[in-house]
């Protein structure tokens, strides 16, 4: 979303999750909740402001910079309301069936991991989740229309989430994807992409302090 509004022009630092970097007193005072994303914004009277949910942080940067066209404008619409359902569809439901497989296939100790609950959560997406995208999606090229908007950041992220885990397998995920995928702000935040280990090996620092 960075890279959609404006280009290459801000800093990142890496936080070394599997290290358990974000356990670290000097991050929690940055996000008590030890995660990432944190977006950092210095106002110009020189005020750090940090937004420590994703949601949040694709909706205000889509807002703050209306110049990119990002989303349907503030101001009451059905276009508005419909943008705001699917972002946060992405964020919250879409993410939280997902974030359960993850956990449990890839990042508990061994004997915390659940293979009943890693069921349940495949089988709501596949059956709950997944039906409403494709159906979206077959309709038009992007999640709210014709147009590629911030929804498409995070919905688009979780889809291409859940494809590594062998879910969204139909074409028009795959298409999707696609036109994702020639965006070069995609290809900018996607670049390292292939650093990514899936399985949290136990012997890392984050396996034992995760708190789930
Ligand atoms: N609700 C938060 C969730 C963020 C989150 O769960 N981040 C994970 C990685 S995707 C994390 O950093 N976990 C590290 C930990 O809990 O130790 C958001 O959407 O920003």
């Amino acid at each position: 979303m960075l890279h959609e509004v404006v280009g290459n022009n801000f800093e990142v630092s890496r936080v070394a999750l599997y290290d358990g970097a974000q356990y670290s007193d000097e991050f929690l005072r940055l996000n008590p909740n030890h995660a990432v994303p944190v977006l950092e914004i210095t106002w110009d009277n020189g005020t750090v402001q940090r937004v420590i949910e994703s949601g949040a942080i694709v909706a205000f940067l889509a807002d703050a910079y209306p110049a990119a066209g990002l989303a349907p404008t503030p101001a009451p619409s059905p276009e508005r309301a419909d943008y705001l359902q699917m972002l946060h569809f992405g964020s919250t439901w879409m993410d939280m069936m997902l974030w359960q497989v993850r956990i449990h296939e890839h990042v508990l100790p061994a004997d915390q991991r659940d293979d009943r609950t890693i069921a349940r959560y495949r089988h709501k997406f596949t059956t709950e989740a997944e039906p409403q995208v494709a159906e979206r999606l077959a309709r038009t090229p992007f999640i709210c229309g014709d147009r590629f908007t911030a929804a498409d950041c995070v919905v688009g992220h979780s889809v291409i989430w859940a494809r590594g885990y062998g879910l969204c397998r139909d074409d028009v995920f795959k298409a999707y994807v696609g036109r994702l995928a020639q965006r070069p702000a995609f290809a900018a935040a996607f670049a390292d992409a292939r650093e990514f280990e899936k399985q949290v090996p136990q012997d890392r620092e984050l396996v034992r302090r995760f708190t789930g």
